[in-house]
């Protein structure tokens, strides 16, 4: 292996080995999507943002909406897609030395599938379903993660961007399901509560607004990069 830091990436390529892989991790409302546009400019990167819109649209129906609206009902239908599609995500071929991904099958089942078991949405023998899923996958399919990046909010601020942006299905979404779902990536990411946190976190300070907000992104570029400062 070349052992010069700075074409590491190219030779990693060469080699025909992993891409460096990076999931981008957050509250809703974090600027996960900011965070990954932010890398656009650069070459070499696979941006893989959120199957939200698949979510959205299967086959006409909106499950994410069908989800909010029924949550007792659709819960457990939603998060069975969600990470169908999130394999998916993880298994794409990527050409590129980096890939950087929005979310993970990890904050489905750690932070919003916890948050649906323990508020008792989903019946425990709906959540054994997912986690058999989950912890099969875990066993049998190699997931690559080299960094996770946190993007670190206050939950009255990811409140009320959510408000602004005023997305139809989160209409509904109370402040408390916000603090709780802050409450469980603080235990997955910071805490460590499970057993799997795939890689090193890095933390960023996700509350400044976007005009400040790209210094801060800046802070993380040469690691997601593995570039010399
Ligand atoms: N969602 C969910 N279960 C998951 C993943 C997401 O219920 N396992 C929901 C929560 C949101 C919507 O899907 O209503 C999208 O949430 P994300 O936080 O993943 O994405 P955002 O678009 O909010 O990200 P950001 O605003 O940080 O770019």
């Amino acid at each position: 292996v070349c052992n010069i830091r700075s074409c590491h990436n190219k030779c990693a390529m060469a080699m025909n080995s992993k891409p460096f892989t990076v999931f981008v991790e957050g509250n809703i409302g974090s600027g996960k999507t900011t965070f990954l546009e932010h890398f656009r400019r650069f070459e070499d990167i696979t941006l893989l943002t959120e199957p939200v819109e698949e979510w959205r649209n299967l086959k006409g129906w909106n499950l994410l909406d069908l989800m909010y609206k029924d949550t007792a009902k659709w819960a457990m239908t939603f998060q069975s897609y969600v990470s169908l599609t999130m394999l998916e995500m993880h298994q794409r071929p990527t050409p590129t030395p980096v890939k950087l991904m929005e979310r993970s099958l990890y904050s489905a089942r750690y932070c919003f599938v916890e948050h649906m078991m323990r508020s008792g949405t989903i019946h425990p023998a709906e959540f054994a379903v997912l986690d058999e899923w989950f912890k099969f996958i875990m066993n049998h399919i190699h997931i690559d993660a080299d960094l996770i990046v946190y993007l670190k909010t206050t939950p009255s601020v990811v409140y009320e961007r959510i408000k602004k942006r005023a997305r139809s299905e989160e209409q509904c979404v109370p402040l408390s399901y916000i603090e709780e779902l802050h409450k469980l990536h603080e235990d997955w990411l910071i805490n460590r509560q499970h057993a799997e946190c795939p890689a090193p976190v890095l933390v960023i300070d996700a509350d400044l607004d976007l005009s400040q907000i790209t210094e801060e992104y800046k802070k993380s570029e040469h690691q997601i990069l593995r570039k010399a400062v």
